[in-house]
């Protein structure tokens, strides 16, 4: 496998790099005199130095006009919001916590052999305006960010926020299209209760997500889920939905490729796209103690980024990634997890010919809440 991946580095294309080459040179101006490499510039303008530059995430251009978002096949978006958390606060950082990391990477992997600067294109859109206080305005936002990105045709990329999230974002990209739509939610929590504490907090988005007509409950498969903080409101909800349920213990019995299938078989049975919620407390919390609820004996790194890659190999209509909270982190790295988990997604996507597989599905306009 190492050899074949080196082989396979030189049929890749380098118009990309050539291109981000030429145009830090136009608007960062020649380096001085004494550098010999002339593809470096006097201002940062690309990828390297890697330190340097303005934190979009992996340096992709800042799309300040919302109407260009279209022309990329990828959009990244923040949602930086921690107003439905029920123990530790932060999430509202997760989106420049993620970003500051993502300098670190070049966009090139060598065993998938993916370069996604040549193979994609991709923006960042910045954030949505969340409203700190208000659960529900948030929701509408998010909503509207969501629909809006999809319907122009790039693939969303969310950066949370807490899971409260994950029923708006559905709801948005589930508003632009009349076809039927599951979801992979890997997690160590169901969060399919109704209600918590009398909002909808991050323990329900499964219970609100499930009940749009278009997102049926029986396309939920929830990975990961167990341990001592699944509420036991959830159970009830579990049942009467028919979601799809596996454990860590699952995972450890059938192996991550028997579980991947499964798990694509269930989201995908009868529908049309596929949406993937990553939330980062699935994997256990001694990769990722930046996290509202941390939980050990979840997922291993390398156990993760597999089973990410496997579902994603059958494309998916957009992603979300939450529950990032960098003021609890350590060294970036729970921010460089959330980070993996969308690269690989992506990295998976594009070597599987998967990129833009979602457009077809969008059928119906952006209309705003
Ligand atoms: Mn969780």
């Amino acid at each position: 496998m190492g050899w074949k991946a080196a082989q396979k580095e030189a049929d890749l294309p380098t118009k990309g790099r050539e291109a981000m080459i030429a145009r830090a040179k136009h608007l960062g101006l020649e380096a001085a005199s004494s550098i010999q490499d002339r593809d470096i510039s006097m201002m940062s303008r690309g990828e390297l130095p890697h330190f340097a530059g303005i934190n979009t995430f992996m340096k992709a251009p800042y799309v300040e006009d919302m109407k260009d978002v279209g022309l990329y096949d990828a959009a990244v978006v923040g949602a930086p919001f921690d107003g439905g958390t029920t123990y530790r606060p932060g999430t509202r950082f997760g989106p420049q916590g993620i970003r500051k990391i993502s300098g670190l990477y070049s966009p090139y992997n060598y065993e998938m052999g993916v370069d996604l600067r040549e193979q994609m294109t991709l923006c960042d859109v910045g954030d949505i305006f969340t409203i700190p206080a208000n659960i529900e305005k948030t929701f509408d936002q998010i909503s509207n960010a969501v629909a809006y990105i999809a319907a122009s045709g790039a693939f969303p990329i969310v950066l949370g926020g807490d899971h409260s999230i994950g029923f708006p974002t559905v709801r948005g990209i589930a508003s632009v299209t009349s076809k039927r739509i599951g979801i992979i939610h890997f997690d160590r929590h169901a969060d399919i209760q109704e209600k918590d504490m009398d909002e909808r907090m991050h323990t329900t988005p499964y219970f609100h997500a499930t009940a749009i007509p278009n997102v049926p409950a029986t396309n939920l498969v929830q990975v990961g889920i167990g341990g001592w903080q699944v509420p036991r409101e959830a159970l009830p909800e579990m049942r009467a939905r028919q979601t799809n349920i596996v454990t860590i213990g699952d995972i450890e019995k059938l192996g991550l490729e028997k579980v991947a299938e499964m798990a694509l078989d269930a989201a995908w049975k009868d529908a049309d796209a596929v949406w993937l919620s990553y939330d980062i407390d699935s994997i256990d919390c001694a990769f990722v103690p930046g996290t509202g609820w941390p939980e050990p004996g979840g997922l291993l790194p390398r156990e993760a980024l597999k089973l990410v890659g496997l579902v994603a190999a059958e494309g998916l209509c957009g992603m979300e990634v939450v529950e990032v909270s960098p003021p609890y982190d350590h060294a970036d790295i729970t921010s460089l997890m959330a980070l993996r988990i969308i690269v690989d997604t992506l990295g998976s996507m594009v070597a599987h010919g998967k990129m833009g597989a979602h457009k077809p599905i969008i059928d119906k306009p952006f209309v705003p809440l």
